[in-house]
């Protein structure tokens, strides 16, 4: 199974991204799970699992949707043992880093086959001065979008050319390797690209 991380600051648009990706690959038969802090924020139908210490959903199409009740890792080896998913997606908190996760799957990789995929970061363009300007809340999303291998601006339907124009020059300071996407799950915009890029298998673990 890969591990593919969907980060971003609060309300940056992560569930509305994963629940879209989902939707997709599960049509092209991919076994998915999803891994949330609060599963009850997820809103899917299906009939609740339960595995030793989490929940898990079954979300239809061979998906399921898990709460990560105690550590990651050890959710990582159950879901590796019991469900065998394709791909994990994990939706950290608004205010974790990528690399305290990717960290944990390098662990967890010591006993379970898992791999690594990209980092997904979410920047909201509808608030790209609050996400710049505001103390502790820059420094929090400078660390998220360093940590990225691709930045999707969310929300371009919402906000005008030059708050995205803003977003990108400000990303790509913080981190040129980044791939930058425009995204709109309200408009589909960028979502091919990032099913595309759900794909990349990133270095080994
Ligand atoms: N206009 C617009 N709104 C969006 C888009 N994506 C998400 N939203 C809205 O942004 C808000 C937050 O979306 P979520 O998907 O819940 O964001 P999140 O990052 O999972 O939020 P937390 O888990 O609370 O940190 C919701 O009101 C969404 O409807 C988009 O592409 N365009
Ligand atoms: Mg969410």
């Amino acid at each position: 199974m890969k591990l593919v991380q969907v980060a971003g600051y609060l309300g940056s648009g992560k569930t509305s991204l994963i629940l879209d990706l989902v939707r997709t690959l599960s049509a092209t038969g991919t076994k998915v799970a999803i891994l949330v802090n609060d599963v009850g924020e997820v809103p899917v139908d299906g009939k609740v699992l339960s595995l030793s210490g989490m929940t898990v959903k079954d979300i239809g199409g061979g998906c399921v949707c898990c709460q990560v009740a105690g550590s990651l890792l050890k959710t990582l080896e159950i879901l590796g043992r019991e469900q065998k998913p394709d791909i994990v997606i994990v939706e950290p908190t608004g205010i974790a880093v990528p690399e305290s996760i990717r960290e944990t799957v390098r662990l967890a990789a010591r006993r379970t086959a898992v791999t690594l995929g990209p980092v997904i970061v979410l920047f909201d363009t509808t608030r790209v001065e609050k996400l710049i300007n505001f103390d502790t809340i820059n420094r929090l999303v400078a660390r998220q979008v360093r940590d990225a291998d691709v930045v999707a601006l969310s929300k371009v339907d919402a906000s005008g050319e030059e708050e995205i124009s803003r977003s990108i020059e400000e990303v790509t300071r913080l981190n040129p390797k980044a791939e930058i996407v425009r995204l709109s799950v309200k408009s589909g915009e960028g979502l091919e690209e990032l099913m595309r890029q759900t794909k990349r298998e990133m270095a080994p673990v």
